[in-house]
């Protein structure tokens, strides 16, 4: 079922030079990939508090880990969906292009995308819990793993009240400052600082576009608003501006 797309959205599009795209759980749910605060959603059957702090780690890394290994596991059984492979289109359709993602899938790469940040990491790496190196190998036979230090591994990604990678959040608010359009698909606006790109986009000028299943804080701040799945309406996007 199409959903129907102006064509003032377009010739936006059409005008622009520089497009970012900022990306939330949303993007992923077509790919079966349960979101966080929807209907199936992850937080749902666990609470943030519960498993994605670093004091949830300390009080039960084997929770915490197994949390983390399930979704692993989800992914890994997981393929791109029609969203990420229009977002990876995307890339290609604007010199000047910035990906934004608040995922940790790495569908987003596994789509083609290559012009991207992931603010809060990536599931599949692991690190050391007491230095934050990056970890290959571990010692497998504890849950969680260790290190070769003797601490345990956690994955790489940023949980609550944990700071984001600085190269990553600060090419991401440099790109928001500097683009003409933004498409925000599939977050609730929640989470920050990731939820502020789209008022720093506005407040320098650039539109932007929310495609959601619902209306979210961003809603009010967006100059258009398209209402549906995210891997219905980003390829007749791309189909359209292909024309
Ligand atoms: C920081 C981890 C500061 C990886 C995630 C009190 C104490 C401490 C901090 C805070 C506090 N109060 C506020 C904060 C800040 C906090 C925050 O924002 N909290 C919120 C909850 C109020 N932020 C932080 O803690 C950040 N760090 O502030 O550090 C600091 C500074 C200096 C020194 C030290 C610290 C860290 C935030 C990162 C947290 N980690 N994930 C993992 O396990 O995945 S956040 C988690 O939420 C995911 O990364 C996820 O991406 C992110 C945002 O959620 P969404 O992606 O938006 O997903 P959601 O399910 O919510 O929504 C899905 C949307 O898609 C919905 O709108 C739905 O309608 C739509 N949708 C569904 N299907 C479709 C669709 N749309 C289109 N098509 C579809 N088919």
């Amino acid at each position: 079922m199409s959903v129907r797309i102006e064509s003032s959205i377009i010739a936006q599009l059409q005008r622009s030079s520089s497009l970012s795209v900022l990306t939330g759980a949303g993007v992923s749910a077509e790919s079966d990939i349960p979101t966080f605060r929807g209907a199936d959603g992850l937080w749902r059957t666990y609470r943030a508090v519960d498993l994605a702090t670093p004091e949830a780690f300390d009080r039960n890394p084997k929770l915490v880990w197994e949390w983390y290994e399930y979704r692993r596991h989800l992914i890994e059984k997981a393929s791109p969906n029609p969203a990420h492979i229009a977002i990876a289109e995307l890339e290609k359709l604007f010199r000047d292009f910035l990906l934004i993602t608040q995922n940790v899938d790495g569908l987003h790469s596994r789509a083609g995308s290559e012009k991207l940040v992931e603010l809060h990491g990536n599931i599949f790496r692991n690190r050391c819990s007491r230095d934050g190196r990056l970890v290959g190998k571990a010692r497998e036979n504890d849950v969680p793993p260790r290190c070769e230090c003797g601490a345990y591994l956690r994955p790489d990604v940023v949980w609550f009240g944990e700071s984001l990678p600085p190269h990553a959040l600060e090419k991401a608010f440099e790109f928001a400052t500097r683009c003409d359009a933004m498409i925000v698909v599939g977050t609730s606006g929640i989470v920050h600082p990731a939820a502020s790109l789209p008022a720093v986009a506005k407040q320098h000028k650039a539109w932007i576009l929310e495609v959601n299943l619902e209306a979210t804080p961003i809603t009010g701040l967006a100059d258009d608003s398209i209402f549906g799945k995210a891997g219905e309406i980003l390829p007749q996007i791309v189909a359209m501006l292909m024309v």
